[in-house]
């Protein structure tokens, strides 16, 4: 079994996105972020950096349980465990993994910084929301030369490189961002998006 500790957030539903996309069951543990929960001894004790998401396998490596934190290392755990949405060709699969590492270090960084100066301060801060947003806009631009002529992140495959870029394009309003201005990313998001596991995945958690 594997257990979901995640809130509805872009980094959280990658995980939750990637779970139903391999049909592997799983129960869900809400970690209220804007509460504290993810400061809790027990929660640390899972992820040590206290942020969401994180899972336990109960039945890992070996068959013993073992904690993975950090959605990125959550998506390539899954998809070695079920041998399931990452490419075996070795060129798609590095392409896989470029694109994964585009998400953790581009698109999650400064999308969720360009949320927290356009929204989440009371008077938003000029300089914040035009570095972040200035930002944005060029990594829908790098997304969009690469969509040209291809359906998905690794080319013809469907990967974890879109289930991780697809919960940040999401809040595409939320970074100002006009979807009609990258007509790739567009097409890409409303293919990925009309996906069940997809729009499964992200009403997780329930609460
Ligand atoms: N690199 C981490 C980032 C995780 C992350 O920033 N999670 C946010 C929610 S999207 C969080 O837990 N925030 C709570 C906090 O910062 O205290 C990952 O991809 O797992």
């Amino acid at each position: 079994m594997i257990e979901l500790y995640t809130w509805g957030t872009p980094n959280g539903k990658k995980a939750s996105i990637m779970l139903e996309e391999v049909g592997l069951p799983y129960n869900v543990h809400p970690i209220r972020i804007g509460e504290g929960d993810q400061f809790k001894p027990d929660y640390v004790k899972i992820n040590p950096n206290s942020k969401i998401p994180a899972i336990v396998d109960t039945e890992g490596p070996g068959g013993k349980p073992i904690n993975i934190f950090e959605s990125g290392a959550i998506l390539i755990y899954l998809a070695e465990k079920t041998g399931k949405l990452m490419p075996r060709d070795p060129v798609l699969r590095i392409e896989t993994i470029e694109w994964l590492m585009f998400q953790m270090g581009g698109v999650g960084p400064m999308f969720g910084q360009a949320h927290h100066f356009m929204r989440a301060k009371k008077d938003e801060i000029p300089y914040g929301s035009e570095r972040y947003g200035n930002e944005a806009k060029r990594l829908y631009g790098v997304m969009d030369v690469r969509l040209k002529g291809n359906d998905f992140f690794a080319g013809s495959e469907y990967s974890i490189a879109d289930m991780a870029i697809y919960p940040w394009v999401a809040r595409y309003e939320w970074h100002r961002v006009d979807l009609a201005s990258f007509p790739n990313v567009k097409r890409w998001f409303d293919k990925v998006g009309a996906r069940p596991a997809v729009v499964k995945g992200m009403t997780v958690p329930q609460v």
